[in-house]
């Protein structure tokens, strides 16, 4: 299977002035599509992976080759994990940001509490990951935790359910913030799609 990159369902202006179109043009055209075409161009030595989906090879990393496992987790991580990111942002007039409703609303409040406190604790993590990486939530038998990864190892490799993820790469806010992560993660607050996050639940 050749990995194509996914079309957005929004403009890349679409999420201004929180995340602004210059950088989710480059973070989407340049870097997610250089880890698709490095993940494509790693695959081609190995026909026999050419059928399993992006999921299934994450899955499988300690059962793959050693000279495609790092290809894999890198590029098939920076695949992934920009996949999901981009689903579960959405500009503030199609529904992007606010409190979280409903099935999603109450998962968070039997596992953190309220949302303050959720929103509290998943920016913290955000802020401390050392280098680049992603903060996420993701879901053990109903209970939702947050974890961090390092670089774009991702959690379906540990068997981890995901339902929501931020990148805190600096490709995903230099240009806006330079070294600012802190207002970064705040504003993205102001986009994320909680019905899209509820899907994944
Ligand atoms: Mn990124």
């Amino acid at each position: 299977m050749k990995f194509e990159l996914p079309q957005l369902g929004y403009e890349y202006s679409a999420l201004e002035p929180f995340l602004d179109e210059k950088t989710m043009e480059i973070h989407h055209s340049k870097h997610h599509q250089t880890y698709v075409n490095n993940l494509n161009a790693a695959l081609e030595k190995h026909p026999e992976l050419a059928e399993m989906t992006i999921e299934k090879l994450l899955q499988s990393l300690d059962t793959l080759l050693e000279d495609i496992r790092m290809a894999v987790k890198n590029h098939g991580g920076g695949h992934f994990n920009h996949s999901f990111f981009w689903t579960m942002m959405q500009s503030p007039q199609q529904g992007g940001g606010g409190e979280p409703q409903g099935m999603i609303a109450e998962a968070i409040k039997n596992s953190f509490g309220d949302f303050t406190t959720f929103k509290d604790s998943f920016s913290k993590a955000s802020l401390s990951v050392f280098g680049s990486g992603w903060a996420w939530v993701i879901n053990e038998n109903g209970k939702l935790e947050i974890i961090t990864t390092s670089n774009q190892e991702c959690p379906i490799s540990k068997n981890q359910k995901p339902i929501l993820v931020l990148d805190v790469w600096e490709h995903a806010y230099y240009l806006n913030y330079q070294n600012r992560r802190a207002d970064y993660i705040s504003a993205w607050w102001s986009v994320v799609d909680w019905n899209a996050v509820e899907k994944n639940l």
